[in-house]
């Protein structure tokens, strides 16, 4: 069978033996994890289920846009806390964008196995054990999974909802320009034909002035290593969200260099790496490395107690062996 038609058939027996469907989309919610979470939110309730989307990332390291499909659909939202107050014993959980324990908010215990993983990303040991995975790398993004089964269900995609699922697309494929098949270029027709608006999209992405002076200072700081990596480091006392970091390592993507990583500070004594590749290096096995992951042509770490500058000289090891040995050693 379909590999979608198979996910399709898991969700259909999960939703309906379910008493509410919780969506737990990744920490550090991006468009890819909201869209997804709102499009899961229609199949539920085409199988009259009820359903809430659990975000809980702290409202000012949001983007904007974001925030913004967050605010217009606050209904479906609830945080960590209501979700303690209002937990069944029958609750579903779905996972969407995400199958790793360390990046969601709910602690492992209270899923006891009843979860479904939809999602992208490559797989790990820290991958959630679950009733039913479906996790293609293939997929552009969970958005590009979700339109396909929204499609499936026949469910009636609103111009805003395709606008969404479109944005998640674009995210994930930095504007369609890397890591797009002609499955996403067919999905993303769909949208359109739905009604999905690109200058919409286009608003969405609207860069926060600040924001973006963060991030284009981050890029300044870039090294560009002569086996075609860009490395950009940030200065230690400077905090930056997982999003401006993704932001600096897509945008350096631009010049010739097979893959890009942008290394920074998150707060909390915590420092996370970006990586984004072309497609011929796998960012995600070089993530692993560093206990993250990914796939091929995005993925990220984070690691705790420790300094940029550290973080920097581990992965110069992970990436450059023999020159670090030779030059810098
Ligand atoms: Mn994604």
């Amino acid at each position: 069978m379909d590999d979608i038609k198979n996910l399709k058939v898991n969700l259909d027996s999960h939703i309906l033996k379910s008493k509410r469907v919780v969506i737990v989309p990744h920490l550090g919610i991006d468009f890819d994890a909201i869209a997804s979470g709102l499009g899961l939110e229609l199949i539920a309730s085409k199988l009259k289920k009820p359903s809430v989307i659990l975000v809980d990332d702290p409202v000012l390291k949001m983007d904007q846009g974001v925030k913004k499909i967050i605010d217009d659909n606050r209904h479906f939202i609830i945080d960590y806390k209501e979700y303690l107050q209002t937990k069944d014993e029958e609750d579903y959980f779905i996972l969407t964008d995400v199958n790793k324990r360390n990046l969601i908010a709910l602690k492992e215990e209270l899923l006891k196995e009843k979860v479904l993983v939809i999602d992208h990303h490559n797989v790990g040991t820290d991958t959630l054990e679950a009733e039913y995975k479906y996790i293609n790398q293939k997929m552009s993004s969970a958005s590009e999974i979700i339109t396909k089964l929204l499609c499936l269900y026949r469910i009636k995609i609103t111009p805003q909802m395709a606008t969404y699922l479109l944005t998640g697309i674009y995210l994930d494929t930095n504007r369609l320009t890397k890591n797009a098949s002609s499955s996403t270029f067919n999905t993303v027709s769909k949208l359109l034909e739905k009604g999905a608006e690109i200058h919409r999209v286009n608003e969405l992405f609207t860069e926060d002035f600040y924001s973006d002076r963060k991030v284009q200072e981050l890029i300044s700081l870039t090294n560009m290593l002569n086996i075609n990596f860009a490395l950009a480091s940030a200065k230690e006392d400077v905090e930056y969200t997982k999003e401006e970091l993704a932001k600096a390592a897509d945008y350096l993507l631009k010049y010739r260099v097979d893959a890009s990583f942008a290394i920074g500070n998150i707060g909390e004594n915590t420092v996370s790496v970006s990586a984004r590749s072309k497609g011929t290096i796998n960012v995600g096995e070089i993530m692993q490395q560093l206990d993250g992951g990914g796939n091929v042509h995005s993925a990220a770490a984070r690691l705790q107690a420790t300094t940029v500058h550290d973080v920097t000289e581990k992965l110069m090891r992970v990436l450059v062996p023999k020159y670090y040995n030779e030059n810098v050693l």
